[in-house]
């Protein structure tokens, strides 16, 4: 009847259909007999109003009842939430980060993704942190929604039982692009995992701070890091690659190693990688430093 996505649906919805299906009964029948005594005892049939004294019985009954339904709802809630709190000792560790308007994730060995991968029936506890303002980790198929709190570390956990690709929203109100920020919670097996874990980008190697040097400095009018041909080869699959360049007239080929791509940047001219004009890509030498040429060789081995 319950989905496994994760270990909580089942305590969730047993909660939710129990006290839903209460409300419903009371609504239902409390309708029912409003209406049976507005008709019963309406002015006409029942002119004279009947005094009744107290019942001893029945007042102890409604009493009692209802403070025993009452602390059954918050037993029934209490059991499905209490091990939402209960991590286990063995789970391994995320991190996933809030921001306006974007989800992060951070593996262990400073790794990082914009796709929360993880390996099927087993715990995981995600550490949750935000960058700015209050963003809520809601995953509704795992019955999971808890708040992002800049400052405070607050924490999910659970196991995926499912494999396949799951929401992740954010349910804090949180600026303009809120509707934007959602994200993949991808549940593959333990062996995928390990093969795609292995193969993810450690981060904070410059990749990025290398693709903001190209930005700022316009290389990306002339090259694109997708492969497509502009005015400039494309950036993509370049480090390491043997280029065929013309040199003083003669055609070679060179490697492209981090010698390369330093005098392709300070002296465009020299080597013309064939089928390109010379003389189009300026000299960079003076704009651009060598801590920054370095920025850009990192990244552009990254673009395999
Ligand atoms: C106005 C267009 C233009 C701009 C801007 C430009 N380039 Fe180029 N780039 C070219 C052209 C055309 C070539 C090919 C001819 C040559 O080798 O000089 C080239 C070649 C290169 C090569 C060698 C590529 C290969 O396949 O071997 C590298 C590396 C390079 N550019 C990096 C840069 C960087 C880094 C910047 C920014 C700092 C930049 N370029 C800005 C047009 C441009
Ligand atoms: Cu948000």
């Amino acid at each position: 009847m319950f989905s496994n996505a994760s270990n909580f649906v089942h305590g969730v919805d047993k909660a939710f259909l129990i006290i839903g299906g209460f409300s419903l009964f009371f609504l239902v029948s409390f309708t029912g007999i409003m209406i049976y005594f507005v008709v019963k005892y309406n002015r006409k049939r029942n002119p004279k109003a009947t005094q009744i004294k107290d019942n001893t019985l029945l007042e102890v009954t409604w009493t009692t009842l209802p403070i025993l339904l009452v602390l059954y709802m918050f037993y029934v809630g209490w059991q499905g939430f209490f091990p939402m709190r209960q991590v286990p000792k063995d789970a391994m560790q995320v991190t996933a980060i809030g921001q306006m308007w974007k989800w992060k994730f951070e593996y262990p060995g400073n790794k990082e993704s914009d796709t929360l991968v993880l390996p099927i029936n087993r715990p995981v506890k995600v550490n949750l942190v935000s960058k700015d303002v209050i963003h809520g980790f809601f995953v509704p198929a795992f019955r999971i929604k808890e708040d992002c709190v800049p400052g405070k570390n607050n924490f999910s956990w659970f196991i995926p039982g499912q494999l396949g690709d799951f929401d992740l929203l954010c349910s804090a109100y949180c600026g303009v692009n809120h509707s934007y920020m959602s994200a993949v919670v991808r549940i593959v097996p333990q062996d995928k995992y390990d093969e795609w874990i292995a193969a993810l980008q450690v981060k904070g190697n410059d990749t990025n701070i290398g693709h903001s040097v190209l930005d700022k400095n316009g290389c990306l009018a002339c090259h694109s890091i997708d492969g497509s041909k502009l005015v400039g080869p494309s950036l993509k699959s370049l480090y390491g690659s043997t280029v065929e360049v013309k040199t003083n007239g003669t055609t070679h080929k060179i490697s492209a190693d981090d010698e390369y791509i330093k005098n392709s940047i300070y002296d465009p001219d020299k080597d013309v990688v064939t089928g390109y004009p010379q003389g189009v890509m300026k000299s960079y030498k003076g704009t651009i430093t060598d801590k920054d040429v370095q920025l850009i060789t990192g990244y552009l081995k990254t673009l395999k």
